[in-house]
């Protein structure tokens, strides 16, 4: 079926952390208009997909928007606009093209991302059907995904002490969407309690998370485990489990050591660190737990835990669906975090997911540290059926708005089943 898009157009909005993104507005010949609202990570790999940034610091200390919007309004809507199209590949791969770099750099890969997610929206109405029902899969079955709940804040995402970035509850054991949620908000209830109990701060990081001035990972590890308990929970994978994304490309030095607590580890050591961790407490997934060019620690890491838990790329594999078949020919981790802003086009997510699914790779979809009301992600982690999604705490709008989307898909198709596959 081919369509035709009638307009197309960008504005300069605020993110969740008060910085320039964009939403796109795209409207089909036949009537349908629909946005998207594009995140932005800050804790970001250097392969990414290149977001573009005016760079005049008299605005936003350069971090306006206004050129990537202009190459939507201008150079994007004169190329789609008004021409037949057949499918929303062919309009990434017409972006990839116009684009010309292999990182986006020229249009910014915020601009083409927006654009790519607006029309997907755009022609799943058009079609009638839900996102998550119109998404192209690519052979996992449709299912509601296990909410992975970042309940506390540090690294690159909370101005305290804490080195490791985020600390996840995940509601493995529950029965179903709903109760999944449920058991997110109250272990987050449960761990306020918590810190106000042991004189912690309670205010918020960047995703939602609390940010207490803790320091050691194993003191937040004993707080969780206890949160868990205090809200009625099992701790581990038949209640709630653990999972970490320590983002140690933030925390790695320049001698190729990681600065932990103040204590420089070599990888080997933060590795045996991470092994008695998992020995000691019921964490089942562990993201970017070294540096995104350790590649030699990544295989270290992955022949010491790989059995035991899930190990997720994030910052080393950026999405990308070369990087992703290297590191898994090198027998790099077994999961891969997965984000739309970092490869740039919706096609090319799914393409990274197809790849991950064909070599037995878990795929774990998430939103960027900086994001906004929309929601795509939870449809597109229902539709691909990869069962596990992070999108933040059970607080702060933008990141509750995915949930409550996950619910409500849940009520609507009560057929699908629920978490990992
Ligand atoms: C991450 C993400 C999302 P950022 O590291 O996984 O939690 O953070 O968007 O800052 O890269
Ligand atoms: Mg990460």
């Amino acid at each position: 079926m081919s369509f035709e898009i009638a307009s197309l157009s960008a504005l300069e909005i605020l993110d969740s952390r008060s910085r320039p993104t964009l939403s796109v507005t795209i409207e089909l010949a036949g009537g349908v208009r629909v946005s998207a609202g594009v995140p932005s990570g800050a804790s970001t790999g250097t392969r990414e997909a290149v977001e573009l940034r005016d760079g005049d610091p008299a605005r936003f200390s350069g971090a306006g928007v206004t050129i990537a919007v202009g190459n939507v309004n201008h150079e994007i809507a004169e190329h789609l606009v008004g021409r037949s199209l057949d499918s929303l590949a062919q309009a990434d791969e017409a972006m990839r093209t116009l684009d010309g770099t292999a990182n986006k750099a020229r249009l910014g890969a915020n601009a083409i991302v927006g654009v790519s997610m607006a029309l997907a929206r755009a022609l799943a109405a058009a079609d009638g059907q839900p996102l998550h029902a119109w998404l192209p899969g690519f052979g996992q079955p449709a299912r509601l995904p296990v909410p992975c709940f970042n309940v506390l804040n540090g690294g690159a995402h909370a101005p305290n002490p804490l080195d490791f970035q985020e600390f996840m509850v995940c509601p493995l054991g529950a029965p179903s969407m709903a109760e999944s949620v449920r058991a997110g908000a109250e272990v987050y209830a449960a761990l306020r309690k918590r810190l106000v109990a042991g004189g912690h701060a309670t205010g918020l990081g960047d995703e939602g998370g609390f940010a207490p001035d803790l320091t050691e990972p194993e003191d937040v590890l004993a707080m969780i485990v206890a949160a868990i308990e205090d809200a009625g929970y099992t701790p581990g994978s038949s209640g709630v489990a653990i999972a970490l994304d320590p983002a140690a490309s933030e925390f790695r030095q320049h001698d190729g050591t990681y600065r932990v607590a103040g204590q420089s580890l070599s990888s080997t050591e933060l590795i045996e660190r991470y092994a008695a961790m998992v020995d000691a407490y019921p964490i089942w997934s562990i993201e970017d737990g070294l540096g995104e060019s350790d590649h030699d620690g990544w295989q270290q890491l992955t022949g010491r835990l790989g059995d035991r838990i899930q190990l997720v790329g994030d910052d080393n594999f950026c999405t990308n669906p070369a990087i992703i078949a290297d590191a898994i020919s090198d027998g790099i981790a077994n999961a891969a975090l997965i984000k739309l802003n970092q490869i740039g086009t919706v096609t090319e997510t799914l393409e990274a997911m197809a790849v991950c699914h064909r070599a037995g790779y878990a795929q774990m979809v998430s939103h960027r540290s900086g994001e906004t009301p929309d929601t795509f992600i939870a449809d597109l982690a229902v539709a691909t059926g990869c069962g596990q999604l992070k999108t933040g705490a059970p607080a702060r709008g933008e990141r509750v708005a995915k949930y409550n989307r996950l619910i409500e898909i849940a009520v609507d198709r009560p057929d699908l089943p629920f978490g990992r596959p």
